[in-house]
């Protein structure tokens, strides 16, 4: 009863920003987004009749097994025979580059244990679990850009994929360094639905967005996707300034990407901006202007600042050799 599987970070184009429903993790609004190749999180999962409770080592350590607890059981409840689990995890979403991680974490978790648990759910089915650990697991279970389909209930808020993104299209991060502690985005988005007058404004505004962006990847309109990407961003963070009391994620180097993204543009650049619930500003561009937009804004922002990746694929399984492959590379990295 062993499971092995791999699932890539995703960023949203569309925001998920608001629950109808806490517990069940089902969204306000749908949502669409790009999953990326270069982060990604690696999760084992053996099923043990020798254990007495559940353990999770994340990147090698012991933690607090609760959450996972949690989650394991969304699936023990249709396992005929129940056991204890030991789940391993190795992150490979860089620490510090202010990237949620738990989104490939339940993704690779809800693969994992679909596997060990030998219920084999189709991967639509398997969203709908990796979204009760967290939202935008949903969506790191597709490859390519991928939508979250709000649904009604649990069965029907899922995940579907919309294309692979295999088009000359690539996403460069840059990492704003901040020690400040932020909002988590599950409180955040609690207090915008509650407090925003604009909230209303949004969820009407992004349906939109989103059947106009579905259209411009379905013919590949590269910049038709950039502009509303950044529009939909910049709306969602509207919302936040309109909360009451009102809060933002921008920092002062947010700003200044904002500013290097016009002045590239002016450039003649197609490059486009979006940012999550942290200040970290995520660009759009093609894949084969990604050297010179680096180029570029090394002139504003240090190298290691800089962070690119190609488009992601979808969730997959592992074998035991490429699970001690990963191992391996994990512990060269961590020396
Ligand atoms: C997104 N974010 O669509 C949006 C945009 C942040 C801003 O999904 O409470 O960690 O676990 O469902 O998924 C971050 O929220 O929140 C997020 P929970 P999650 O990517």
């Amino acid at each position: 009863m062993l499971g092995i599987a791999r699932a890539h970070t995703n960023i949203a184009l569309i925001k998920y920003w608001g629950k109808k429903d806490k517990d069940l993790f089902l969204p306000m609004t749908s949502s669409l987004s790009l999953t990326l190749d270069a982060f990604y999180t690696d999760t084992k999962v053996q099923f043990d009749p020798s254990l007495q409770q559940d353990e999770f080592y994340l990147n090698l350590i012991p933690q607090e097994a609760t959450p996972i607890t949690r989650f394991l059981n969304l699936f023990r409840q249709y396992m005929d025979k129940t056991y204890y689990a030991r789940v391993e995890s190795l992150n490979f979403v860089p620490t510090g580059a202010g990237l949620a991680s738990s989104a490939s974490a339940f993704a690779a978790l809800a693969g994992a244990i679909n596997v060990a648990s030998q219920l084999h759910f189709d991967a639509e089915t398997l969203s709908t679990f990796a979204r009760q650990g967290s939202g935008s697991a949903t969506r790191s279970i597709y490859g390519g850009f991928v939508e979250w389909e709000k649904g009604t209930s649990s069965q029907t808020s899922l995940a579907k994929h919309i294309d692979n993104a295999e088009w000359d299209i690539g996403m460069i991060i840059i990492v704003v360094n901040t020690k400040e502690k932020t909002i988590s985005s599950r409180s955040g988005m609690e207090h915008t639905v509650k407090t925003s007058p604009f909230y209303p404004a949004w969820v009407e505004s992004s349906k939109q967005d989103l059947i106009a962006i579905k259209k411009a990847i379905h013919t590949k309109n590269f910049q038709t996707v950039g502009e509303i990407m950044e529009w939909n961003s910049m709306k969602m963070h509207a919302t936040m300034l309109g909360a009451n009391p009102p809060f933002s994620y921008f920092e002062p180097e947010s700003i200044l990407a904002h500013q290097q993204v016009y002045r590239l543009r002016q450039l003649g650049l197609p490059v486009y901006m979006t940012m999550d619930a942290g200040p970290n500003v995520k660009l759009l561009c093609r894949a084969s202007d990604m050297d010179t937009i680096k180029k570029e804004l090394s002139s504003v922002f240090s190298k290691n600042q800089l962070i690119s990746s190609l488009p992601g694929k979808a969730m997959r399984t592992l074998t035991e050799k490429e699970w001690e492959h990963s191992l391996n590379t994990f512990k060269e990295h961590q020396l």
